[in-house]
């Protein structure tokens, strides 16, 4: 590898790698063999591994004696523990939430659960307590943090991320990813949730199991408490676990996407799909075979595999835990999601889809499908009410079950991940215009980005701040359309004054002149290329398939072979996850 590829690491890799010397002496030893370390075998994931466990959110305050809580009009004051759980509510008053009857009352419920017996006989009504005091408080105590330095804000963040940020796994030292227990609070959860509202308990040093390598100096808990546990498991990658009570969900607190082993698995993610596109015509060869098949359940399993393959539709529904929406994935789909049109004047076969996808996302598109296909839909739907399933004899695990055997690790997502990088990949050639300059060729990778996303359905409503800061760049063109319309009028005059006069000086005011000329042209070419941008973008979340379907090598390689710096594709939180891309993709990396 290249001088300059640890360099990027460098740089990339390490908080403050210019004003600390010598640690960016030894990443740059570490870049050098991270990526290219021998795995080990038997699921073993390490050998050595020894962190500092985790920060625990700070303790209860009690709120100081000034600041009431009222119940029909009365100051009933509260016990330590009833009052923490009223704060949690005081502080989300001014949000929809409160307003919503499961929340109030999964909230009243928990609420009353930590109140006194006394507390408990005398506020019974939800709606007869009054927040207001407290909800105050917290306001003016938000601004008040709001109005505190950056400086300190940062040098109190610094030095908890240097103590407990960072783990030794083997011969690494790592970034931990989420280090920081969250405060305790009342659940929200996703659209309807049916636990909304309910307590988020504090978690405690006995809540926690701690995994480290025996040899290691082991975590330490808080003075006069203890863990849970202390396990020694190099089968499994995260440090410190817990049960969350709402859900009962195991918590885990992992690496960084950075670290190796974090990057090992998103690597293994593409090479999968890589896998694939040498095996997917033998696929596609097979489930157009298997439409003529003699048994309903593999016609369906091949039907349904096509929407895969040619729709990049989810496999089933992967529902969230609670979500109540109506939401279907290619294995669920009912008679009622899809419309046939048949033969358009002899023309084709056309398929209507309309459905709630994942986070209800609403996945609509008119498609041409084959003869084969269509034919077979019909027949999936005959004598069939529409709230029927349009594949009786298929389901999720069967789908799986047979990509499995189609190739070791196939999923729907991999079907996902293979269309989108080779289609980046694709646009990315066709796109990019050699002679154009370094914006230009930005905007032709963003472009490639966006016809991705667009396969994919990641698409948005406009940001709400979308009109004015359009309207702001436009104010930004219109002033570096008159600055240089006036260095092309002084740029005039020179050149008529270096006329009369022929001195060396009017000769250099000329150059002088010219040169301005230029730079404002290409500050506004950056401008109206960014304003292009903005506009194609308005309706499209690229950052999900850049961080979950793109391949980061194709980037990295486009990258490398343009000259273009990896930051302006990738911001420091992507660049960190895809450390091991660019350490690893040469200019000529071929997805
Ligand atoms: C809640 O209490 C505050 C005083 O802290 C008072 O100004 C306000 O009117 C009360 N709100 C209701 C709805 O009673
Ligand atoms: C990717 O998906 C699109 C949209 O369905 C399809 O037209 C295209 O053929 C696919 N490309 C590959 C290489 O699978
Ligand atoms: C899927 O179908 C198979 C065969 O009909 C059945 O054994 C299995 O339990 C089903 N799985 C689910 C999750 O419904
Ligand atoms: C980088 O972009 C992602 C979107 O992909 C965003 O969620 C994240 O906040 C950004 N990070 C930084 C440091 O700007
Ligand atoms: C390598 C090692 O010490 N593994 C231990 C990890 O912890 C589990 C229990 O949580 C033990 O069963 C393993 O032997």
């Amino acid at each position: 590898k290249t001088i300059s590829n640890h360099l990027v690491s460098c740089i990339l890799n390490i908080p403050n790698a210019t004003n600390k010397k010598n640690e960016g002496l030894s990443v740059i030893l570490r870049a050098d063999s991270r990526w290219e370390e021998e795995r080990y075998t038997d699921g073993v994931k390490w050998k050595f591994l020894e962190h500092k466990g985790p920060v625990f959110a700070p303790p209860y305050e009690p709120l100081p004696s000034k600041v009431n809580f009222y119940y029909d009009g009365k100051k009933p004051g509260l016990s330590p523990e009833a009052e923490e759980v009223a704060t949690f509510f005081a502080k989300m008053l001014d949000h929809e939430y409160t307003t919503k009857d499961i929340f109030r009352k999964n909230f009243f419920k928990d609420w009353r659960k930590e109140m006194t017996s006394e507390e408990k006989a005398k506020i019974t009504d939800l709606k007869k307590c009054n927040f207001s005091e407290m909800s105050d408080y917290f306001k003016a105590q938000s601004e008040a943090r709001k109005a505190m330095s950056k400086e300190e804000k940062l040098v109190k963040n610094e030095r908890l991320l240097q103590e407990y940020g960072f783990c030794i796994m083997d011969n690494h030292r790592e970034r931990i990813a989420n280090f920081r227990i969250e405060p305790p609070g009342l659940f929200r959860g996703r659209g309807d949730h049916p636990k909304m509202g309910m307590l988020k308990r504090r978690i405690r040093p006995k809540d926690i199991i701690v995994n480290c390598s025996k040899d290691s100096k082991h975590p330490q808990p808080p003075p006069g408490t203890k863990w849970k546990e202390v396990r020694h498991d190099n089968k499994v990658t995260w440090l410190v676990s817990w049960t969350e009570n709402i859900q009962g969900s195991i918590k885990y607190i992992m690496l960084n996407p950075s670290s190796r082993i974090k990057g090992e698995k998103d690597w293994q993610k593409y090479e999968t799909a890589r896998r694939l596109k040498k095996c997917v015509d033998r696929i596609r060869t097979q489930y157009r075979d298997d439409w003529k098949s003699k048994e309903m359940r593999i016609r369906q399993r091949a039907v349904a595999l096509y929407f895969i393959d040619k729709l990049a539709l989810r496999a089933g529904n992967e529902k969230e835990e609670g979500e109540t929406a109506d939401t279907v994935g290619c294995c669920s789909l009912r008679v009622e999601h899809l419309k046939l049109y048949p033969e358009n004047d002899g023309q084709e076969y056309v398929v209507e889809f309309d459905f709630l996808g994942k986070d209800s996302i609403r996945y609509y598109n008119k498609v041409p499908v084959e003869k084969r296909v269509f034919k077979n839909l019909q027949l999936f739907m005959e004598n069939k009410e529409p709230d029927d399933d349009l594949f009786d004899r298929l389901n999720t695990s069967i789908l799986n079950k047979h990509l499995q055997e189609l190739m070791d690790g196939l999923t729907a997502k991999v079907f996902r991940t293979y269309n989108a990088s080779i289609t980046l990949q694709q646009q990315l050639k066709e796109l990019t215009n050699v002679d154009e300059n370094v914006p230009a060729k930005i905007l032709s990778y963003n472009r490639a980005n966006r016809a991705v996303a667009i396969l994919c359905n990641h698409q948005r409503a406009p940001p709400k701040t979308f009109e004015k800061s359009m309207q702001n760049l436009q104010t930004k063109i219109e002033a570096k359309r008159d600055q240089l319309s006036d260095a092309k009028r002084e740029l005039k005059s020179a050149k008529a004054d270096a006329k009369v006069r022929k001195d060396e000086k009017s000769k250099k005011a000329v150059e002088t002149k010219k040169k301005a000329v230029q730079r404002i042209e290409e500050q506004l070419m950056k401008l109206e290329v960014q304003a292009t941008d903005r506009e194609e973008n308005k309706q499209i979340a690229l950052g999900t398939s850049k961080l979950n379907y793109l391949d980061p090598r194709i980037s990295v390689a486009w990258c490398k072979k343009w000259g273009i710096p990896v930051e302006k594709i990738y911001n420091k939180t992507q660049r960190e996850k895809f450390a091991w891309a660019i350490d690893m993709a040469d200019e000529d990396f071929e997805f």
